[in-house]
């Protein structure tokens, strides 16, 4: 009786062990993206909206262009960029840029927000603008910079 309890005891240890061990060796869990959910996306900028000096402004968000009014965006020929618009003045806007036919919507209520997506396959210096009518002159406008590598 003795033998077959220290034997259910040894067999117990041993799969204790085991199952550490197991558990020890698994690789670990995936390292979280930095730019969040979506591991395509090479640069990934935020901008709100804004006034100041009585003009209407882009203000950037985040990382270096934090605080920084209508930022020089960065970025390398090919690279997937997706910019976040948040509306913090509750008047309509929008972001555009041409070349690259990205464009969110346009809307208005304050705190709303929305993040498009599209890749850069041209090296140059760009505009983004607000296509509100009246909102380019008077300060919604700035460069985006993509470098040929
Ligand atoms: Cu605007």
């Amino acid at each position: 009786m003795t033998t077959i309890v220290n034997k259910l005891k040894y067999f117990t240890f041993v799969l204790l062990v085991g199952s550490l061990l197991i558990a020890a060796c698994s690789p670990a869990s995936p390292v979280e993206n930095s730019s969040g959910s979506d591991n395509s996306v090479d640069v990934h900028y935020t901008l709100k909206t804004g006034s100041g000096d009585g003009k209407l402004i882009y203000i950037g968000v985040g990382g270096d262009i934090d605080g920084v009014v209508n930022p020089d965006l960065v970025a390398k020929l090919g690279d997937t960029v997706a910019i976040t618009l948040v509306n913090d003045d509750g008047r309509f806007h929008d972001f555009v840029i041409d070349e690259f036919n990205a464009a969110t919507s346009v809307f208005g209520e304050a705190g709303e927000e929305e993040t498009i997506q599209f890749t850069v396959d041209q090296a140059d210096t760009f505009f983004y603008y607000c296509s509100v009518t009246g909102h380019r002159k008077a300060g919604m406008e700035g460069q985006m910079i993509v470098s040929n590598q």
